[in-house]
């Protein structure tokens, strides 16, 4: 098989892009945006922040603090970008890897290291950040978000629902389900699919025919591709479907265009599968380098912004590490709470077996 070192790093046509990867600003017809300078610099900071608790993670699963993690690296504009465009009475469906997301909505990333550390089977209640939990199992929350998003449709609320997954979980039945009910029901609902070209080891090539953003128009709505590398256009286009949801027109699909830096997880070696040249074609995409050089180029920004921000994230990452190792085991028992919310016999008698099981243990041979 020949493999194209270029494969995927160029840019479709019909791509929506704002500021382009040498950081120039651009017009669209379609979309625009007007960010101050502070607004940019915001977003700026997330980016830089977001991305140094990923490498924290990386770092610390490296060091068998935490069983795995899976890397945003790449990914932090499509994130962000989607993320600012939320309202606070927007929910948000994540998969396993939207630690940009849970920033923006403002879950202590403690929560999410307590998950890959295994400490922890939930770590936040969704309704205090209207941010639902993690789900591993690909594409399934596609369906709890449109669920909700027809709740909300019945409940009359200006609110309206973003569900995140990726290239790979197009393929699953879970996601075309929830794309014909949204559709159907006209469901205050976003799709956010973040393209970034690999399920694992498999090839966007293997997953779809055509671009990924145009299967919806045989589901009935609309979709959009936008470049995933760029804030900018991942904001101003996400905050234009979530209004057209929330005014009653239904669901849109957004496939951000994007890239897996990283590895799948931690578990994953992409050099299996990947030739070098594709990742250092993206490299120069980078998300974080084309918003640093439009502050530059525009003056919006001087060396000591800059040096603030990384100060800042140095902090953070340090303090990201020791909360993480002072984490504290969990009860093995706490395994049988939160299942049901009524008591429940049949595990009451689990509880109680395990119990025994583990005590079993005290005071035996060592
Ligand atoms: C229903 C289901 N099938 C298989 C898996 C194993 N699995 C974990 S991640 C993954 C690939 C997902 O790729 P994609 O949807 O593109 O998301 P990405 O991880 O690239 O962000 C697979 C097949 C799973 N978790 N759930």
């Amino acid at each position: 098989m020949t493999v194209d070192a270029s494969r995927g790093a160029e840019a479709p046509p019909e791509l929506v892009q704002l500021l382009t990867p040498e950081g120039e600003r651009v017009e669209h017809p379609d979309y625009d945006i007007d960010l101050t300078p502070e607004e940019v610099r915001e977003l700026y900071r997330d980016l830089v922040l977001v991305r140094r608790i990923d490498m924290e993670a990386v770092a610390l699963q490296r060091q068998g603090e935490l069983g795995i993690w899976a890397s945003l690296l790449g990914q932090e504009a499509a994130q962000i970008g989607s993320a600012r465009a939320l309202a606070d009475s927007d929910m948000a469906f994540p998969t396993y890897r939207e630690h940009g997301v849970a920033w923006c909505r403002g879950v202590d990333p403690l929560y999410l290291l307590g998950l890959f550390r295994g400490v922890s089977n939930g770590g936040w209640d969704p309704a205090d950040h209207n941010f639902h939990l993690y789900t591993i199992v690909i594409g399934a929350q596609a369906l709890h978000a449109v669920g909700y998003a027809m709740g909300v449709q019945r409940d009359g609320a200006d609110a309206a629902t973003i569900v995140y997954f990726g290239d790979g979980a197009t393929s699953q039945g879970d996601v075309n389900e929830a794309f014909i009910w949204a559709s159907v029901f006209n469901a205050p609902v976003v799709f956010f699919c973040q393209n970034n070209q690999w399920a694992i080891s498999e090839p966007l090539e293997k997953q779809s025919r055509i671009p990924l953003y145009r299967r919806a128009s045989g589901f009935g709505f609309p979709g959009i591709r936008v470049d995933g590398n760029d804030v900018f256009a991942c904001l101003a286009v996400t905050r234009q479907a979530l209004r057209n949801a929330r005014e009653g027109q239904g669901p849109t699909l957004i496939e951000a265009f994007t890239y897996r830096m990283g590895a799948h997880t931690t578990s994953d070696d992409p050099t299996r599968y990947r030739v070098a040249g594709e990742l250092e074609a993206w490299k120069l995409k980078d998300p974080i380098e084309r918003v640093k050089a439009y502050l530059f180029r525009n003056q919006h920004a001087d060396q000591d912004f800059f040096d603030a921000v990384d100060a800042e994230a140095g902090r953070l990452g340090r303090e990201v590490r020791k909360r993480c190792l002072e984490l504290p085991d969990p009860n093995p028992l706490d395994i049988f709470e939160h299942v049901y919310a009524e008591p429940n016999a049949l595990l009451a008698e689990e509880r109680e077996q395990f119990a025994a099981y583990l005590a079993s243990f005290e005071g035996g041979e060592s």
